[in-house]
């Protein structure tokens, strides 16, 4: 059976954000579960789904926060699934703060941080982590990658008529 992907966020005002991770996943034809939790409000919620995460049928978990944002850092320190975080801007540090919480993680605990807002690469290294043991959607990310190459090739032929 196919691996879930999870998202995590701190706060349902990072939900405009983390919808391009949904829509990307969904895209993918891979399941996501989706809950607001906080490494500050809910710590005990948090770390009790990350503990139990991968015999609950998840394959990645990501995680989005922004401000102090420690959630994927400390639901990285209870699992060893892959951790995925995405740094919200959310305050006025424009986001520097969350990256930095995310990014900087100490040695033994990693966490793989997307941009600031990046939550659609986010949902894409998510999908290439489970493609490693999924044929099916490794296809999908190589017909994604040949759009995408399409998509740029149309908009070098349109612009050589408007210049
Ligand atoms: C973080 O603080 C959340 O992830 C959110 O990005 C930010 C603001 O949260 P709210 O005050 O909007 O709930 O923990």
């Amino acid at each position: 059976m196919r691996k879930k992907v999870a998202i995590l966020m701190g706060s349902d005002s990072d939900l405009p954000i983390v919808k391009g991770a949904i829509n990307t996943l969904n895209d993918l034809s891979i399941p996501v579960e989706v809950h607001v939790f906080s490494a500050h409000r809910t710590p005990k919620q948090a770390c009790d789904f990350a503990s139990n995460a991968k015999a609950d049928g998840f394959g990645v978990i990501i995680c989005a926060a922004g401000k102090a944002a420690h959630l994927a850092g400390v639901i990285a320190a209870h699992t060893t699934l892959p951790v995925i975080g995405i740094p919200i801007k959310s305050s006025t540090l424009d986001g520097l703060d969350a990256l930095l919480s995310t990014v900087q993680m100490p040695k033994g605990i990693p966490v793989a941080t997307v941009a600031i807002d990046g939550a659609d690469n986010a949902a894409i290294l998510a999908a290439q982590i489970l493609g490693v043991c999924d044929d099916e959607i490794n296809t999908e990310l190589e017909a994604m990658r040949t759009q995408m190459t399409e998509d740029v090739l149309e908009k070098d032929r349109r612009i050589q008529f408007e210049i």
